[in-house]
């Protein structure tokens, strides 16, 4: 395609894009992240994802659970304000609650669904009311992009910043296709995608593939197979949402957020091996790897 760029990241370019904190910032300068997730079955999810987005510069994070679920969640995350939804008495969600999303977010900068979301009938509904309610940025991953992929085209109906963030699973998913598909042309399925559909789409695993809306692509270059473990995505999206909370462009804060998740897996890796590496752990080294490169 005529004009577009294909580029690999560096740390030089992503030095560029951190910007230093205001001497006279205060919390509302640094954006207030919105997740929703972390049903009891997978009440870790949301608050890896939150905790991250703290360790990541927010000025104010919350977490939307399932309010049977919000026992479970309270108290892990010191820094994370807690928002109980509508849930189906067991901890999991159900689907009537966007009406409670969009109240609760209302005063929010981003909103992120995803990490432990879990999966409930009538969730392609919610989805589609979040999609075409919410009018301020909005992350997508996990099983959000599970009920996305019930209907892929109701991104059409979507006019504000939209960043998707499937592994090959997920974009498999979202395009009908093979996981083996996806690996084969991972570059051209998710510049289509984003042109398609005008989003950011992160397409992750080994060499991050991070496509804006008009077809440019960038390479991500850090990262580990250490990093192949439960909750590492969950991480990514809290780092992306703080990102954006805190003004970043939604692509820059992509670019951004999938080099330093990755740089953090690196450092991490040498300090207790990519064997050991664990999501939680990740999180700690954050602002080590942010200082390493600013
Ligand atoms: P889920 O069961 O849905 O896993 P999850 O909850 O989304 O896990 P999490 O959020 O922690 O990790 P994520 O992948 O989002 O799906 C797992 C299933 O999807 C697998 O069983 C498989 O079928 C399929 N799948 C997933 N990844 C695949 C892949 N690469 N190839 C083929 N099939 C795949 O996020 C993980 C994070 O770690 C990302 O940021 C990723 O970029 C990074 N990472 C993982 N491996 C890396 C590597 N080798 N090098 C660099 N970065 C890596
Ligand atoms: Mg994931």
């Amino acid at each position: 395609r005529h004009g577009v760029k294909t580029r690999l990241l560096t740390e030089m370019e992503i030095a560029g894009l951190m910007r230093p904190r205001h001497p006279s910032g205060h919390k509302g300068t640094y954006g207030h992240v919105m997740l929703v997730g972390s049903c009891r079955r997978m009440v870790g999810a949301g608050l890896l994802a939150a905790h991250a987005a703290v360790r990541t510069g927010a000025g104010l994070v919350t977490l939307g659970v399932p309010a049977s679920a919000l026992p479970a969640a309270a108290g892990r995350v010191l820094e994370v304000m807690l928002t109980p939804l509508p849930d189906n008495g067991t901890g999991e969600y159900y689907a009537d609650m966007a009406e409670e999303i969009l109240l609760a977010a209302e005063d929010k900068d981003v909103l992120a669904v995803g990490p432990g979301l879990g999966r409930f009938a009538g969730g392609e509904t919610f989805l589609r009311k979040i999609i075409r309610e919410w009018p301020k940025p909005l992350i997508l991953d996990a099983d959000a992009l599970y009920l996305l992929a019930q209907d892929v085209t109701m991104l059409r109906e979507r006019t504000d910043p939209t960043i998707l963030t499937p592994h090959p699973g997920e974009m498999a998913r979202l395009l009908g296709c093979s996981i083996a598909d996806v690996q084969m042309a991972r570059i051209d399925h998710a510049r289509t995608f984003a042109t398609t559909y005008q989003v950011t789409l992160v397409l992750k695993g080994n060499y991050t593939v991070i496509a804006h809306k008009t077809g440019d692509v960038a390479i991500n270059p850090t990262g580990n197979p250490g990093m192949a473990t439960g909750g590492t995505g969950d991480v990514l999206t809290g780092m992306i949402a703080s990102l954006v909370a805190q003004g970043y462009d939604p692509y820059e804060a992509s670019c951004l957020a999938v080099y330093l998740h990755g740089a953090t897996g690196d450092r991490l890796a040498e300090k207790i091996g990519q064997q050991a590496l664990a999501a939680g752990d990740l999180i700690e080294e954050i602002g080590p790897t942010w200082i390493e490169i600013e």
